[in-house]
């Protein structure tokens, strides 16, 4: 709708003016003519019914992230925020590509060790998962385990995450299901019911999917202490992670033929456009995947095809031709790598198992006595 539209349907009416303050009630009750709603009449001659269209509003961690990130001599935005409700689909369209071999490995390694990992666990367990996304490696677990008292997914994306948790609820109609909107690269606060959780029932934080790859072998430390402190002493962590550190396989897995990772790289741009007032053009960044050697990690990268500038809040950023965003790190780390990360994190192995040629690992740990 135009804004001339909009002065035809309240002649006189300054859209700058700052209306007052008024109760949430009031608000909604408002139409854009300052009349109640329920006396609007529908003027189908002119189609110029008002209409409620949804909401918009925005994470202020997002922008600050994004406005930062964009500041830096490198610019950079963290991965988390590549799942919003769409990303979150495009990367269950990335898991079921022919390229992306790390969740069908992920999940027949989850089939052959769960047992094993329920035996270690034992009954009335909490199962409670890190960045659950479709929970689709979750009936695995909880299948195995011996009267599940409860599953908690964690997620980001609150859409997602409920969407998630009501198909989950089909297949376990008798498990309380608790989910947690949140970040999981910052503490996550459980939910107080699971307070009443029998004693003798332990706690497993599952961590599947190498999302641990996301994060710096330091943070990931970080990371991994914090999911001990969410287990507790007598808990465990399952903890999957990609091994792989061939590109001739790992290129492919981030640069897909049919171009689903591209559009789950681009639909940040996206996201800033619609949640951050963006002046994005999308069409002028292409998706890039590369592989570093050294430190044993694929990067993605959105690359300026051209200059050009684009805003964000109001504030404008200038980009070189080439000049890339680099909006996701995944660390392949190994063994040792891991290793070493729950040292720092005062965790040890309990048991490992591997898949798929030794791609992909799943680590089953426990805080350190
Ligand atoms: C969800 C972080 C594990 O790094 O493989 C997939 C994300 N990015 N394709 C990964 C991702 C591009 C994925 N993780």
């Amino acid at each position: 709708m135009s804004t001339q539209h909009l002065r035809n349907l309240s002649p006189g009416a300054d859209l700058r003016t700052p209306r007052p303050l008024l109760s949430p009630a009031a608000e909604l009750g408002r139409s854009v003519r300052g009349t109640p709603l329920d006396r609007v009449e529908p003027r189908a001659s002119r189609g110029a019914r008002a209409e409620l269209t949804g909401w918009t509003s925005y994470d202020p961690r997002f922008a600050s992230d994004v406005l930062s990130g964009l500041s830096q001599p490198r610019k950079s935005i963290p991965p988390t925020w590549l799942y919003d409700q769409r990303g979150s689909q495009l990367f269950e369209a990335i898991t079921e590509l022919p390229e992306y071999y790390a969740t069908r490995s992920e999940i027949s390694l989850l089939r052959s060790c769960a047992g094993a990992i329920a035996a270690r666990i034992g009954p009335d367990a909490t199962v409670i998962e890190i960045g659950s996304g479709s929970s689709r490696k979750t009936p695995l677990l909880l299948g195995a385990v011996q009267r599940p008292y409860a599953y908690v997914p964690v997620d980001i994306s609150g859409a997602f995450l409920m969407h998630s948790a009501a198909l989950l609820r089909g297949r376990f109609p008798d498990l309380r299901i608790m989910p947690v909107v949140a970040d999981f690269m910052r503490p996550v606060q459980l939910p107080h019911a699971l307070r009443f959780a029998p004693a003798s029932g332990r706690r497993l934080v599952f961590f599947p999917g190498s999302t641990i790859g996301n994060l710096e072998p330091d943070e990931a430390a970080a990371c991994l202490a914090r999911l001990g402190a969410l287990c507790g002493p007598n808990g465990m962590i399952v903890l999957g992670v990609d091994e792989n550190r061939d590109e001739e396989t790992l290129l492919p897995a981030y640069n897909d033929a049919a171009g689903v990772t591209a559009a789950f790289d681009l639909n940040l741009l996206e996201r800033i456009n619609r949640e951050l007032g963006g002046t994005f053009d999308v069409g002028a960044f292409r998706h890039e995947a590369r592989y570093d050697r050294e430190r044993h990690r694929i990067e993605m990268h959105l690359v300026s095809v051209r200059e050009q500038s684009a805003e964000v809040l109001g504030r404008s950023f200038a980009f070189a031709q080439g000049e890339t965003i680099h909006t996701e790190n995944s660390y392949k780390f190994d063994r040792a790598a891991i290793d070493s990360i729950a040292k720092q994190a005062k965790l040890q192995r309990v048991a490992d198992w591997r898949e798929d040629r030794g791609r992909f690992a799943v680590h089953l740990l426990a805080p350190c006595a």
